[in-house]
Formats: C-alpha cells, sequence, structure tokens
C-alpha cells in the first residue's frame, strides 16, 4: 500500500516530444519523397530505330541528335515543377550516352558532336544549372557487351560504368537499377551482383537513393502506370524481396516491416518509354495526368513521368505543352487552402502543450505537427473553415521523420446541422489526398481510428477542385 500510495504523489514527468516509430527515413529518402514529382528521359539509339528493346549491336552512327539542347529539357521540367530529371545512361541494348572507357559502344563513335559529345554531362550541368537533381538509369541487362553472360567479368565491367558514372559527374541524387531482362535460350545467364552495385554508387554518392524492384532506398510501385494503393505502407522487410522477381509487399509495402522503402510510380507520357514520331499525338490526357498525380503524390508515393527526347534531342512540343498544362492544373487545384490559419480543435493534444496544437497542422510549416499523448493512437481533429465552403479535396501528411502510423482514418464534414462521412482510408504517410464528391461545410474533421503509435500530423488542407480546374471533376 505504502509503495502505491507513494507513486500517486509523484509528480507527472513533462511530455517530451514524441519518438520515432518503427522504420524510419533517411535524410535522403526524405528529400527524395519531398520531390513528390520528377522526369524520366527515356533516350539512346532506340529514339533513332523505332524500338521499344533494342537487339544490341545497332550501329553507332544511328545516333545524331543535330539539336540537342539539354537546357531545354531542364526548362521543360521546371515549367512541369519536375524537381529531378532521370536519364537512361544505358538500355538494355548497351549504348552509352556517356564516353565509357570500356566500351566503344556509345556516343564516341556515334556522329553527334563528331563523337566528342557527352549526354551524361550536358544533362547534369543543365540540371545543376537549373537548380534541379540529376538521376541516372543503367541498365544491368545489356544486349551488346560480349561479357553480359560471364557473370564475373561482366559485373566488373558493369561495377566500372557504375565508377564512370558515380565519379564524374556530381552529385547523383537517384541511381535507377531495372529489373527487365529478356535472355532467351541463349545460355546467357548473368547472375547480378546488386549488393556490390549498390555499394559501389554509395561510395562515390553517398547521399544518393538507390531504387530497384527491392530498394534498399526506393521501390518499384509494381506497375508502370504511375498507381500507388491504399494502404500504401513506406515499410517493407528488404530481405524477401528480389530484383526482378514477384515481390508480395511491392505494392501496399508492410505495416511493420523493418526497412523504409517507399513507393515510385514510373509512367510514360506515351504509350511507349522512347520516342516514336507515331506516337506525339497519342500522349496521356491531362485528365490521365492528374489522375495518376492522384494515385501517385496523393496515395503516398512520388511520381517518375517519363517524357523521352526526340530525334532532334528536344522534348517535343506536345509534350512540353501537355506537361504546362499538368502543372496549371495542379497549382490552380491546390491553389487555395481553406483550412490554413483557420481554428482547429483535437479530442487531444500531446501534454495539452501548444507546440503540439492541431493548430501546428494548418499553419503551412511542415516541420510542425499536431500530436497526441504517447498512448493516443485515435484521436479527432477538426478544423472551422470559417463559414459554409464548397469544398471536394483533403490534403493530410504525417511527420514521417519519425515513421509512418496512421492505418485508418475517416474525412467527415459539417454542414451546419450534422456531421456527415465524405471518405475513409487506410494509410496517409508523407502525402493522403482525399477525394470526395463537392459538399457545402463550415466544418472539417480528420478522425484517425487506428493507428501504430500515437499521431504526428503535419499538415491538414481543404481544397475546391472545381471541374474548370479539375479534368478529372469536369462532366
Ligand atoms: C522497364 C524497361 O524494360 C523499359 O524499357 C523501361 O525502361 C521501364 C522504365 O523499365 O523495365
Amino acid at each position: 500500500m505504502a509503495t502505491r500510495h507513494a507513486a500517486a504523489e509523484q509528480p507527472k514527468p513533462p511530455v517530451g516530444p514524441p519518438g520515432t516509430n518503427g522504420a524510419i527515413p533517411s535524410p535522403n529518402q526524405i528529400a527524395w519523397q519531398e520531390r513528390e514529382f520528377i522526369g524520366f528521359l527515356h533516350f539512346g539509339v532506340n529514339t533513332f530505330t523505332d524500338r521499344e528493346w533494342g537487339e544490341g549491336h545497332e550501329d553507332e552512327k544511328l545516333f545524331n541528335p543535330v539539336a540537342l539542347d539539354a537546357k531545354q529539357w531542364v526548362k521543360v521540367a521546371k515549367e512541369a515543377g519536375m524537381k529531378m530529371l532521370i536519364l537512361t545512361a544505358k538500355h538494355h541494348d548497351g549504348f552509352c550516352l556517356w564516353p565509357s572507357k570500356v566500351t566503344q559502344h556509345s556516343v564516341v563513335r556515334s556522329p553527334w558532336k563528331g563523337g566528342k559529345g557527352d549526354v551524361v554531362k550536358e544533362l547534369a550541368d543543365a540540371c545543376r544549372e537549373g537548380g534541379i537533381d540529376v538521376g541516372l538509369y543503367l541498365s544491368p541487362w545489356d544486349r551488346t557487351e560480349a561479357t553480359y553472360g560471364d557473370s564475373p567479368a561482366y559485373n566488373k565491367f558493369y561495377l566500372t560504368q557504375i565508377a564512370e558514372l558515380t565519379k564524374d559527374y556530381g552529385k547523383i541524387s537517384e541511381f535507377w537499377f531495372d529489373g527487365a531482362c529478356g535472355e532467351g535460350p541463349n545460355g546467357k545467364k548473368q547472375i547480378y551482383d546488386f549488393p556490390a552495385y549498390w555499394n559501389a554508387v554509395r561510395s562515390n554518392q553517398p547521399t544518393v537513393c538507390l531504387f530497384s524492384d527491392a530498394g534498399p532506398d526506393v521501390r518499384w510501385v509494381g506497375n508502370e502506370k504511375g498507381f500507388a494503393a491504399d494502404p500504401n505502407w513506406a515499410m517493407v522487410n528488404l530481405a524477401g524481396m528480389t530484383i526482378g522477381g514477384n515481390n508480395k509487399d511491392q505494392t501496399h509495402g508492410l505495416e511493420g516491416g523493418a526497412n523504409w522503402c517507399p513507393t515510385e510510380c514510373d509512367v510514360s507520357i506515351r504509350p511507349g518509354w522512347f520516342y516514336h514520331a507515331a506516337e506525339s499525338l497519342k500522349l496521356k490526357t491531362l485528365k490521365e495526368l492528374v489522375e495518376i498525380y492522384y494515385n501517385s503524390v496523393g496515395l503516398n508515393g512520388v511520381m517518375l513521368l517519363n517524357v523521352p527526347p526526340d530525334r532532334r534531342g528536344l522534348i517535343h512540343e506536345n509534350d512540353a505543352a501537355r506537361l504546362r498544362e499538368f502543372r496549371a492544373a495542379i497549382d490552380a487545384i491546390f491553389k487555395d487552402d481553406l483550412a490554413r490559419g483557420h481554428p482547429a480543435t483535437a479530442t487531444n493534444t500531446r501534454g495539452n502543450l501548444p507546440a503540439y496544437a492541431p493548430a501546428m497542422a494548418v499553419d503551412g510549416d511542415k516541420k510542425t505537427y499536431w500530436a497526441t499523448d504517447e498512448d493516443v493512437t485515435a484521436a479527432s481533429m477538426e478544423v472551422d473553415l470559417g463559414g459554409p465552403k464548397k469544398i471536394n479535396r483533403a490534403v493530410f501528411q504525417e511527420a514521417i521523420a519519425l515513421g509512418q502510423r496512421v492505418k485508418s482514418f475517416r474525412v467527415e464534414v459539417h454542414d451546419g446541422i450534422s456531421w456527415m462521412e465524405v471518405a475513409r482510408g487506410e494509410t496517409i504517410g508523407y502525402k493522403r489526398i482525399v477525394r470526395f464528391p463537392e459538399v457545402t461545410a463550415s466544418k472539417v474533421r480528420l478522425k484517425i481510428v487506428q493507428s501504430r503509435a500515437c499521431l504526428v500530423i503535419s499538415n491538414f488542407g481543404v481544397y475546391y477542385a472545381s471541374p474548370a480546374v479539375d479534368p478529372t471533376e469536369a462532366k
């Protein structure tokens, strides 16, 4: 009895900030996620042969993008809001867009710039000048290189190519390992040494994010439509994943997985990955692109949109125009956050401290957040919109530096008389954009039903996407 009495008299310890929960992102993974929208450039001999997968051994003389202008790529990308461009330095056919020292199958033998050109350098310089990041794709599958299939010899060759690309072009923010391999029964069974490849990239680029079907920093979403899914956990167990294989947790991730490895959603603006003149009128519609945005960025992913340069070495006018329309639509949809700076209340606030108050989720500062007490994993937060407002979108974000937590939520609106549920979902993560039918409401409530740990919500936004600006709303 005496000890129980003593315990009751103990003053409550001061409430500290929430700790991390489970796997958490590295600073590079956070920077990667915050880019939200990035671009892919599929370019090479296929551009000139009208193919998607080259056979290998194509005549280098075919490669002659006489008007190549990487500054135009960067200008188009920046106008679209892309924060990084990833170039296919070498696709499956083996042709290298830089003067690799371990093969002659490259720009060196092409007529472009008299064999003195280097597309990787042009891109890296233009990105740096334009203030966006650089990523590189280097296909492990190589249909030209003679050592391919002689595993140790090819791995050595490939490691040298990695070294060239990671040493000579400044900071590389993402390195893309493609899992595709279409070798038939020709005896060419190459055993890739991915751990060695990853080490080689990291040893020269300590802040890089490594992409593949199986991470380790960023994982493929499992389809080429640009669509993530719900739930979408940023965590997986890397130990159980393979490159080029079937990965059960690719699409949804794994709640409680040991490794932080979020989804990148790759998709092409055209039917193919490479430029084909016949596809210049077959671009994805604005509506399709906005739909992809909602299903990638809006579902805790990064949108990687491919915009392949044409035979001139320029991003085609039609693609550039579509990208500008896309940017204009996204900017218009998310122009006015109707919750920003509005009175916010919650059923629980960590230690009743102003530093963790719900106001922190509507202050426009993603470093601050609404947090609940340590043991509170279900709670609601509501924002008073200051009068009836037409709305149909809500945006929620978790402070992912502390881990991803929310497992189930509801969105409710108050129309002046009663509360009504308008949407429900599972995960939130870095960003969740919720769409619901247009409604006139004076208050919006986020009801977290289940979470892995106390809540840390850094953003609560409310918008109205009118049919005039959002093609997914147009009738
Ligand atoms: C795939 C490749 O086979 C395609 O050609 C393209 O590069 C795409 C992004 O990845 O695996």
